[in-house]
């Protein structure tokens, strides 16, 4: 993907007008079709239950609008279930800077479906990590990371690491993208994620101090709430975050550095 042109295309699917889910690629022109193809086999095949209406939008970037980047290093923390989990992610949160308030807010928003009426939001909360207010403009909607990819190259390098560890999946490949993107954004202190598909109990944060780090427990088994925040710097400026997340054109094309799990 030097010269050529490049489209961004993202995907977004509503089961009885509630968020089901949504994918952010970059391709080139060859392999836009297949990809666009297997979006839409996503939203019809979603284990959170089958696409009833479903958006794909696709736009042309200019080249030189691309930056490049680094993954972030991944680190796994082994934990004995999802209290252990949040236990460990919030220590590890407060070290990087988060307020304790703001963190225990975000997790029990999280937990309780963070848009309004408890379903799961499209995007992400943007909470202030100090006083732990909710600062994205529309909550049901929150702020999505878009336009961020992998080289092909560093897809294959990825996936060589992810494998040995049984760790090659979408789930984690997706997110590893994600969160390179959001770590990159100006104001952003750290990100807590769970998913919210029922079969998979995974979450992580991402700060500047630790990676990627990864709990294989953050929820009961079965939940299929989740979501993500993203903690932002105090008086940081809101609008110019947003816009960097939404708008700005990333394909990583280093992966990070491969930890040893941790307790
Ligand atoms: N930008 C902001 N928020 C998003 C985005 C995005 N591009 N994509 C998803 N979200 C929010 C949205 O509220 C979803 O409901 C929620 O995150 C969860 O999304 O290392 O699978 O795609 O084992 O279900 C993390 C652990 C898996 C991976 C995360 O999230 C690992 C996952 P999901
Ligand atoms: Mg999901």
């Amino acid at each position: 993907m030097s010269s050529a042109p490049i489209y961004s295309i993202r995907m977004h699917a509503t089961t009885g007008g509630d968020h089901l889910c949504g994918a952010e690629r970059l391709s080139t022109s060859e392999t836009l079709d297949g990809i666009a193809a297997s979006l839409v086999r996503r939203a019809l095949s979603h284990p959170r239950g089958s696409a009833d209406a479903l958006r794909l939008s696709v736009d042309r970037v200019e080249p030189e609008k691309v930056l490049r980047g680094r993954l972030l290093d991944v680190t796994t923390c082994a934990v004995a279930d999802w209290r252990g989990g949040r236990n460990a992610a919030r220590a590890f949160l407060v070290k990087a800077g988060v307020a304790a308030g703001a963190i225990d807010a975000a997790m029990t928003d999280l937990a309780a479906g963070a848009a309004p009426g408890g379903k799961n939001m499209r995007g992400a909360m943007l909470v202030d990590a100090r006083s732990g207010l909710r600062l994205e403009p529309d909550p049901a909607r929150g702020v999505r990371a878009s336009r961020m990819d992998l080289s092909s190259e560093a897809e294959q390098r990825l996936r060589a690491e992810l494998s040995p560890r049984n760790l090659d999946n979408p789930h984690v490949r997706e997110a590893i993208v994600l969160a390179a993107k959001v770590a990159a954004a100006p104001g952003i202190v750290a990100e807590l994620c769970w998913s919210d598909d029922p079969d998979y109990t995974a979450g992580y944060i991402c700060t500047p101090l630790h990676g990627y780090l990864r709990f294989p427990h953050l929820k009961p088994a079965g939940e299929a709430i989740g979501g993500r925040a993203f903690f932002l710097q105090p008086q940081c400026d809101v609008a110019e975050t947003i816009a960097f997340l939404e708008e700005a054109v990333v394909l990583f094309d280093e992966i990070g550095v491969f930890h040893p799990d941790r307790n």
